[in-house]
């Protein structure tokens, strides 16, 4: 059985984390644009550090390049996708619908993810810590500063989504502040 499903949250609501799960237990294709993003600009190219400019600011970088980089990735196809991260706003949610309907593919699933302000800088600034911690290197974006921006981002361009999908029929939310056992085992419910 294929499915396509969305995983949606503000900053730190657990996508990542989750997605990574669903690739696990159910064979699914993780498209991260936060990871492809990442990729970009530790290739160091020109589009690479427009990039880290635009994530070091706390902000989202342009529809075109997040859309490019999902089209170039829309091939892989196996037992479907998780869109992790993506869209993020509404030029981008019409542009994945676009792009479903050109491969003959449909959505089952937009699973929000839903989790306090409070909590998720606090997962921020641990995930901060266990880095440092561990000699790893520190997402520039995880302080508490920057995390405030891109918690405005969310709620001023990636919000509005949440209306767009109810209104389609295709929003889940899921109480995101449990353990992840716990999150995974309530976004398990939510799909076919
Ligand atoms: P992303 O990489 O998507 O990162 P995120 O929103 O910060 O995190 P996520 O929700 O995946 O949280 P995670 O599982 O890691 O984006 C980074 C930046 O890239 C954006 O700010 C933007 O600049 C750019 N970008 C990405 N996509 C874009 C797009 N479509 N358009 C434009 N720009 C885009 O979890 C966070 C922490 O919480 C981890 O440490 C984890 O261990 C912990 N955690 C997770 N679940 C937990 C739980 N249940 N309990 C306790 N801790 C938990």
């Amino acid at each position: 059985m294929t499915i396509n499903i969305i995983l949606l949250g503000p900053p730190g609501a657990g996508k990542g984390t989750q997605a990574k799960r669903l690739v696990d237990e159910r064979g699914l294709v993780q498209l991260s644009t936060g990871d492809m993003l990442r990729a970009a600009r530790s290739s160091g190219t020109e589009m690479g550090k427009r990039v880290a400019e635009v994530m070091d600011r706390g902000e989202l970088v342009t529809d075109e390049i997040v859309i490019g980089l999902i089209r170039e990735q829309l091939d892989r196809g196996g037992k479907g996708f998780i869109f992790d991260g993506f869209p993020r706003t509404l030029a981008q949610a019409d542009a994945l619908g676009r792009l479903l309907e050109e491969t003959g593919m449909k959505l089952d699933a937009v699973i929000e993810l839903q989790v306090d302000d409070e909590a998720l800088v606090g997962r921020i600034v641990k995930r901060a810590e266990e880095s440092r911690a561990a000699g790893q290197e520190v997402r520039r974006d995880d302080t508490p500063e920057v995390f405030a921006d891109r918690l405005r981002e969310y709620y001023k361009k990636t919000a509005p989504l949440l209306g767009y999908y109810y209104a389609k029929g295709d929003l889940q939310a899921v109480d995101g502040m449990g353990a992840m056992d716990d999150v995974a085992e309530a976004i398990a419910a939510k799909l076919p």
